[in-house]
C-alpha cells in the first residue's frame, strides 16, 4: 500500500516536473545539429536556440511522403553554411538513422534549401521526421519534382559534413 502510494506520487511529480516550462529550456540547449569538416571552427554543435537565431525564412510545398501542400519553416541551408565559413564540394547530410546523402554545395545556391524544424507552425519532433528536415522548393521549380532531388530530403538530420 506505501509502496502503491509513492509510485502513485513519484508520477505525478514527473507529469508536473516535465511541465514546467525550465524543461522546455533545457531542451533548446540541447545540440541537434552538428557541422563538421572544411568550416572555420573545425565541428561546431548547434543548439534550437542557436538555430532559431539564423533569419527565418517560410517555404510552402508538397512533400513525397506527405499529403497536400505544407508550410515549413527554417533557415536557408546557405545561411547557415556562410556564417561558419563553410568551404567545399558537397556537404554529406547524416540522419539519425544512419541514412547518409551527398548533396553538391551548388544546390544551396541554384535553389533556396532550408533546413525545416517547424512544419504547418508545429516543431518537427521524431515523430514527424525532426526535428530537422531538409526541404527543397519542390513546387517551385520542375527539375526538383524528380527521384534524384528526393532522396536528398534528408530527415531526421542531425549532422553536415562539409566536403
Ligand atoms: N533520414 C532519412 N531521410 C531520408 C530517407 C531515409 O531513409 N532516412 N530516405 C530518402 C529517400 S530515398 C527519399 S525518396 C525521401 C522520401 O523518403 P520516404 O518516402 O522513405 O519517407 O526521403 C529521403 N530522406
Ligand atoms: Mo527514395
Amino acid at each position: 500500500m506505501l509502496a502503491q502510494t509513492r509510485a502513485i506520487l513519484g508520477g505525478v511529480m514527473l507529469v508536473s516536473a516535465t511541465a514546467l516550462p525550465v524543461h522546455a529550456d533545457d531542451a533548446h540547449k540541447r545540440p541537434i545539429l552538428q557541422v563538421t569538416g572544411q568550416i572555420a571552427d573545425g565541428t561546431v554543435s548547434l543548439d534550437r536556440d542557436a538555430l532559431y537565431a539564423l533569419p527565418k525564412t517560410e517555404l510552402m510545398t508538397e512533400t513525397v511522403v506527405t499529403d497536400g501542400k505544407h508550410i515549413f519553416r527554417g533557415f536557408l541551408m546557405r545561411d547557415l553554411l556562410e556564417q561558419l565559413d563553410a568551404e567545399g564540394e558537397q556537404v554529406t547530410a547524416v540522419a539519425l538513422n544512419d541514412y547518409a546523402v551527398d548533396i553538391p554545395m551548388a544546390d544551396f545556391y541554384d535553389f533556396d534549401v532550408i533546413v525545416a524544424y517547424s512544419m504547418d507552425g508545429m516543431d518537427l519532433n521524431r515523430a514527424d521526421k525532426g526535428p530537422l528536415w531538409i526541404v527543397y522548393p519542390r513546387d517551385d521549380h520542375e527539375e526538383l519534382q524528380d527521384i534524384r532531388y528526393d532522396y536528398r530530403w534528408v530527415w531526421h538530420l542531425y549532422q553536415l559534413d562539409v566536403r
